[in-house]
């Protein structure tokens, strides 16, 4: 595929695994569209200037690096391994997991120099080189493609550095986390060669994540309350700028709405109903825009 001329933003996504749910859902929360049902390697989005570019993960850091794609989602780990010329424009908060080393349950671990000398399997060979390069320390590096948490148990390996997120696999193949050595998320990464106008789009694409992650999370409450305790329950919200009162037509009672989050809710309600707020409604937040 060619390097992509024209004035739409190409954006490589995920075509299967892990990211591509989340990333197509950004993008929709984004007003970003995909015409689902002719879903082949690029399809258009139907109401905003981009193509969709759907790839495999390990492909996405090249293909941006090149200029086919303008810009990708993709795991930071991928960026890191794969180092090619792209720029990180924004962290997106999903795909968390970390990459870290782990050996055989029972193996007596003081510090990293245990790994002096031994055989370690992975698929992030040049993170893992890296990393052992700052450490001093000297290991062979095994690249494997997949199932790098058996090495062990074949006698492939001694150790692993592979992606954990609950750690339910390590636990399942005998293995115990000693080094936490990256922490890694979905990004956004573009190219470093964009014409101004391309950067305009993706200026837009930026405000509009911003405004779904803003609202992560959010409840948009309203709740009737003497308007003499506006000013209590205000301080009860610290994090709101400025709360909304509106009159309500019952002499002395005012309405106040505000966006918490949902992780406060209970103990805010809780705190508003005690200052005299009744009649509450929670709403879901959509958008956030500043
Ligand atoms: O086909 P393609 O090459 O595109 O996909 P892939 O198979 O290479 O990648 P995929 O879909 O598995 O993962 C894509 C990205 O998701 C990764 O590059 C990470 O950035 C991110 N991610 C987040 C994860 C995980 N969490 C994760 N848990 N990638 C892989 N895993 C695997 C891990 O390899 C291990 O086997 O899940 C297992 C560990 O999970 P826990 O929960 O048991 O610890
Ligand atoms: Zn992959």
């Amino acid at each position: 595929m060619q390097t992509n001329s024209g004035n739409k933003i190409r954006i490589a996504i995920q075509a299967k695994g892990r990211l591509n749910e989340q990333s197509i859902e950004l993008l929709s929360e984004a007003g970003i569209f995909i015409e689902e049902s002719k879903r082949t390697l690029l399809a258009k989005a139907n109401n905003f200037p981009v193509e969709i570019l759907y790839l495999r993960d390990d492909d996405i850091p090249q293909a941006v690096a090149m200029g086919v794609a303008d810009i990708g989602i993709v795991g930071r780990n991928e960026v890191e391994e794969k180092n090619f010329p792209v720029k990180i424009i924004h962290s997106l908060g999903f795909g968390r997991c970390r990459l870290s080393l782990a050996l055989p349950k029972g193996e007596t671990y003081e510090s990293v120099q245990w790994f002096n000398g031994k055989r370690v399997a992975t698929s992030y060979p040049r993170i893992l080189e890296r990393y052992f390069r700052q450490q001093q320390i000297t290991a062979e590096i095994h690249t494997i493609a997949g199932s790098v948490e058996i090495a062990p148990a074949v006698g492939m390996a001694d150790a692993v550095f592979d992606i954990v997120s609950s750690g339910g696999t390590l636990v399942k193949n005998g293995l115990v986390e000693v080094e936490k050595v990256m922490e890694s998320e979905a990004v956004l990464i573009a190219t470093h060669s964009i014409s101004a106008e391309k950067e305009t789009i993706i200026a837009q694409i930026l405000f509009r994540f911003d405004a779904v992650e803003r609202s992560r999370g959010m409840k948009y409450v309203l709740m009737n309350l003497p308007c003499e305790a506006v000013e209590r329950a205000a301080t009860l919200l610290p994090g709101v700028k400025s709360p909304t009162i509106l009159p309500l037509q019952q002499k002395g009672w005012c309405s106040m709405h505000v966006a918490i989050n949902e992780s406060e809710l209970w103990n805010k309600i809780e705190s508003l109903k005690a200052v005299g707020a009744e009649d509450i409604l929670v709403l879901s937040l959509e958008k956030m825009i500043h």
